[in-house]
């Protein structure tokens, strides 16, 4: 399978915002961060911190482990990333979300669409806390919606730019607009090793889990070089950051 990104999932990308390639991150990767996570959720979470977790992630301390990094360092993944958004920052940390299954009666909120770091429930409405691209691996096997899976909204990148240039202003509490509250979104089924591209400003929710395995997602935030500097342009503009998708999009 090919390393970088081919015309055709460039073409997607530019059209939905998203790519996915299935069964990408070898088995051996996977198996060392499944095995990390399994020991933390068996051993060290804790019950009344869900919340924070939800919010944040789980296994914060899991966070900068070799072994997490090295599903985005090591499988091929920045390869991918660099046919995108060739100039980011270096990817230093992971964020781990699990979506408890409802038989453990764990009360997990469900979060609903938004985009990263723009009006988030636990921070300053003013704060952005912005980036470039999410990259997402499946580390459980994700079957229907309802068995945790992350939905996101094709297309959606296109019109949260629009929603950003004319309506929305700092400081507002509302994630996103009506029209995007309003979708279910299409669920990320998968397997160990999938991986999911998403432009950040791609909206995207998840609910409840009625299977009876925990959903894991291991996420890797990246952000352009120049990110920092420029993360109003980048909400309304959404090429701004992805030079070799800029003579596609127009
Ligand atoms: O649990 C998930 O897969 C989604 C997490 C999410 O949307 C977020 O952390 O902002």
């Amino acid at each position: 399978m090919s390393a970088a990104i081919t015309p055709h999932e460039m073409a997607q990308f530019v059209r939905e915002g998203i790519v996915i390639r299935r069964n990408f991150v070898d088995s051996e990767l996977v198996d060392r961060a499944r095995l990390l996570i399994n020991g933390w959720y068996q051993g060290k979470m804790q019950s009344d911190l869900i919340e924070s977790y939800t919010q944040r992630t789980f296994a914060p301390e899991l966070g900068t482990h070799p072994d997490m990094l090295a599903l985005f360092h090591e499988s091929g993944i920045f390869n991918l990333v660099a046919s995108l958004v060739p100039e980011t920052q270096p990817v230093s940390t992971t964020q781990i979300q699990i979506r408890i299954p409802d038989a453990q009666g764990a009360a997990q909120s469900a979060k609903a669409m938004h985009v990263d770091g723009v009006a988030c429930p636990h921070l300053d409405p003013a704060e952005l806390r912005t980036f470039t691209l999410l990259v997402g691996v499946v580390l459980s096997e994700v079957t229907d919606r309802d068995s945790g899976a992350l939905r996101y909204v094709p297309g959606g990148h296109l019109r949260m730019a629009e929603w950003f240039r004319s309506e929305w202003s700092a400081g507002m509490t509302d994630q996103v607009p009506p029209h995007i509250d309003d979708e279910e979104g299409t669920p990320l089924l998968g397997q160990p090793g999938d991986v999911l591209l998403m432009h950040h400003l791609v909206p995207h929710a998840v609910g409840r889990n009625t299977s009876m395995t925990p959903r894991v997602m291991a996420y890797f935030r990246v952000a352009h070089a120049r990110h920092a500097h420029q993360r109003l342009e980048a909400l309304r503009d959404p090429w701004l950051e992805y030079a070799p998708l800029q003579p596609l999009a127009i």
